[in-house]
């Protein structure tokens, strides 16, 4: 427990008072100063300890497990497309990076690179990688020559290092972070284009069936895309406390920019040379800081139960004179039954902590549910659960018990979801002029605009909105469209507009 005892000093909020029976507790509420109680949530939730390098974090067991619940769906998803898993080295090699220079040319301040072994200058420097288009795409070249090679599916799950300058989040902006990377190719662009939706349907399910985060699928204006590719489609989600939008996961149409590039060329079926249409889609570890950032409260870390890494946590509550042994065996009986049915639960048997001080850890570390065994309860044949969503407390037989938490874990996922998407829905803003985007700019919304679809214009939303909170920009044009009435005008410019985008300030 020690991260709970270095309670960090300083920071502008107002400090809570810290709870008198346990001791534990957060010292920033959400609403009050979200930052400081991001911070403070992702340490004392035991997902992160800080690291004495700015921007690199330790992602603890508890981080990782919710990593691996959504790396197990993932996986298994892209398998079933017959996507293969691979792994290519960490580093690259100056002359492929700079190949596809005009590309790179904007993040190259982002590349790390090394330079020394030991006391003595490597006598080229080496490239740690920040995506791996340059390390895989010369060995797409090699390995692809006639049609029959064709689609090569590949996927690899590995760390990239970006070394950013911009403020440090835990899992929103690290430095290093994990996440999976696909790098597709194909013979045919409508190939190409059907796996660019399938694969962001993955990650639509991803945040909405896992993580119970609603996102809005759509396309990336010509601004906010992925420069070296064709097109760029995304899931994007909203974070209410801090009225800004985040890009959730990417899923590219590459067209055939990188082909050239590379020389990535097949014989089709007619025996004609022709270049392949690719894809690449990536989702990382900042999965898991949304995830925080929307359900967590001023108790702690909320779980989704599918990537909980305990569903439940049984805790014996034994008043003096009671029959602690019979409690601690309903509580033994209680995990097995549950864990038998595919339930991941644990009995938190400590006997030098107090229930209280139990029934606090655990909310911290946001289990969904918890089962409470007293003398009580033992007499009844029942266990009493208290889910982390709402606090609401439910006496169980334990003759039901199984379906009972099945069903009451279902409940808590859906009303997660259910809760996040109210209040996301609630901040979101139609509008149809300048002045009314301006006013919902400052109300921290996420606002659906008619748009002329025009860079320039697009340009000009960002420098007029430029300030000290960050300037506005789009952030998707979602593909499921309201109606837009002839006539309807562009809020930014006034030209005819052709599509609704959302716009707003962004991670
Ligand atoms: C930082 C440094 C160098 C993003 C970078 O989105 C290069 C890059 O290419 C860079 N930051 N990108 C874009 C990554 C595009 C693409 N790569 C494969 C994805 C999905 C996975």
């Amino acid at each position: 427990m020690a991260g709970r005892e270095q309670k960090k000093s300083g920071g502008g909020g107002k400090k809570k008072e810290v709870k008198k029976e346990t001791g534990l507790g957060l010292s920033f509420t959400k609403d009050e100063n979200f930052g400081e109680w991001y911070s403070e949530v992702v340490v004392n939730g035991e997902m992160i300890e800080y690291y004495d390098i700015s921007g690199c974090y330790i992602l603890r067991p508890w981080a990782i497990s919710i990593w691996e619940n959504m790396q197990t769906f993932f996986d298994a998803e892209i398998k079933k497309m017959k996507v293969k898993n691979c792994y290519f080295p960490l580093f690259v090699s100056p002359g492929v990076l700079q190949k596809e220079k005009d590309h790179i040319e904007g993040f190259a301040p982002e590349v790390a690179w090394v330079t020394k072994s030991g006391e003595s200058d490597l006598e080229v420097p080496i490239a740690i990688r920040p995506t791996s288009e340059t390390v895989m795409y010369p060995y797409y070249s090699k390995w692809i020559r006639g049609h029959r090679d064709l689609p090569l599916k590949l996927n690899q799950w590995c760390n990239v290092v970006r070394w950013e300058f911009s403020h440090p989040t835990p899992f929103i902006r690290s430095r290093e972070f994990l996440w999976q990377e696909g790098h597709t190719a194909f013979a045919t662009k409508e190939e190409a284009d059907t796996e660019v939706l399938q694969i962001l349907e993955l990650y639509r399910r991803i945040y909405e069936e896992f993580l119970a985060i609603p996102v809005i699928k759509g396309r990336k204006s010509e601004l906010e895309k992925f420069a070296g590719g064709l097109y760029t489609t995304s899931v994007e989600a909203f974070i209410p406390n801090t009225g800004r939008g985040i890009q959730g996961a990417t899923s590219h149409c590459l067209g055939q920019n990188f082909a050239k590039m590379f020389e990535i060329n097949f014989e089709n079926e007619k025996g004609e040379k022709a270049m392949v249409w690719q894809n690449s889609w990536a989702y990382s570890t900042r999965t898991i800081g949304v995830m925080v950032m929307v359900h967590g409260d001023d108790k702690g870390l909320v779980l989704p139960p599918k990537v909980a890494a305990v569903q439940v946590i049984v805790i014996p509550v034994p008043y003096k004179d009671a029959d602690t042994q019979g409690i601690f065996d309903a509580c033994a009986a209680t995990v097995a039954s549950l864990s038998e049915a595919g339930i991941s639960a644990e009995a938190d048997l400590r006997d030098n902590y107090s229930p209280g001080w139990k029934y606090s850890d655990w909310e911290m570390k946001g289990v969904p549910l918890r089962i409470e065994i007293g003398p009580r309860d033992l007499a009844n044949n029942q266990v009493r659960a208290v889910r982390r969503d709402n606090g609401a407390k439910t006496d169980i037989s334990r003759v039901f018990l199984v379906e009972q938490v099945k069903g009451m874990l279902d409940k808590i996922q859906q009303n997660l979801f259910d809760v996040a998407k109210q209040k996301r829905d609630a901040c979101v803003e139609v509008v149809k002029t300048w002045d009314e985007f301006v006013t919902a700019l400052g109300q921290k919304k996420m606002i659906l605009a008619p748009w002329c679809d025009e860079e320039d214009v697009e340009k000009d939303v960002k420098a007029r909105t430029k300030g000290e909170m960050g300037a506005a920009k789009s952030l998707c044009t979602p593909f499921e469209q309201p109606e837009l009435p002839e006539g309807t005008k562009c809020f930014a410019s006034g030209k005819p507009a052709k599509k609704w985008t959302y716009w707003g300030r962004s991670y």
